[in-house]
């Protein structure tokens, strides 16, 4: 769910996810395999323990939420594999280890993950995004979470294949509305909203223009709705851009404004 213009993916096979526990605190590092010996983090020897896992080969996303209940976060991530794909889950046993891993089958080429309640019964939720094997994917996955931290997947159509996601209530109805930025061509940002129980109604495909890649939720106009800002690179330009999306007249979902991002010292805008 994070904004901005990328290029790389991360392909690294062996990253490892490190939960570092004390009291109610948490944090969660990807990066290379470290010696016991280094590479720990905090202070006044509160995070003392560092303990790794294998997640797969390409991930590319992971997501922090309380799956059971328990006050103690949880982790989820998505990973980028177009073979017998999932999206995986580790439970924390409040010690400052975590579960095995349980995994639930994903769409080929998973780009991106976020966690929130989309059906209302106050157990988190996964939503993941992913490409496809020819890039055209436009099935989303839900994953809804139970009290004890399981999920049941289902799937809803939208999106072609999706670069990220975001949830938010953008309709002011309470409920979690599913934003993705789509990769391939695709000239459109969908928008799913939310019918209230975790079913969406028919995809609203927003014009914003290809080369998206960054998405970002919040209420960035002070009217209390929730509006979405989707980052592309324009090809025909050159250019980065911003585009705001957010309730417009009578309520529709469509595109509130198009942004340019100050160049840099000494470049110019537009093709050479
Ligand atoms: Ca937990
Ligand atoms: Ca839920
Ligand atoms: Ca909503
Ligand atoms: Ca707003």
């Amino acid at each position: 769910m994070s904004i901005g213009v990328e290029t790389n993916r991360p392909v690294s096979r062996w990253l490892v996810v490190a939960v570092l526990v004390a009291g109610s605190a948490m944090a969660v590092q990807i990066g290379a395999a470290a010696p016991a010996s280094a590479g720990q983090v905090g202070d006044a020897g509160r995070f003392d323990t560092w303990t790794g896992y294998d997640i797969g080969r390409f991930p590319v996303s992971v997501v922090a939420g309380n799956f059971t209940g328990d006050g103690a976060a949880d982790v989820a991530w998505a990973r980028h594999d177009f073979f017998n794909n999932t999206i995986s889950v580790q439970r924390n046993l409040g010690d400052g280890t975590m579960s095995s891993v349980t995994t639930y089958p994903a769409s080929p080429s998973s780009t991106d993950l976020a966690a929130g309640d989309v059906n209302g019964d106050g157990n988190p939720d996964l939503v993941a995004v992913s490409e496809g094997v020819t890039l055209n994917n436009t099935t989303i996955d839900l994953y809804l979470g139970s009290s004890t931290g399981t999920f049941t997947r289902t799937a809803v159509v939208g999106g072609y294949a999706p670069q990220r996601v975001v949830l938010a209530d953008l309709d002011a109805d309470t409920d979690l509305d599913i934003t993705t930025s789509n990769g391939w061509g695709a000239t459109f940002a969908s928008v799913l909203l939310n019918s209230g129980n975790g079913t969406f109604a028919a995809e609203l495909q927003i014009p914003v223009g290809a080369g998206q890649l960054g998405i970002s939720a919040n209420d960035l106009d002070g009217d209390s709705r929730a509006d979405v800002a989707v980052a592309r690179y324009d090809s025909a330009t050159n250019d980065p851009e911003i585009v705001i999306l957010g309730a417009g007249a009578g309520g529709a979902f469509a595109v509130k404004t198009r942004l340019l991002p100050p160049a840099p010292d000494g470049e110019q805008r537009g093709n050479p």
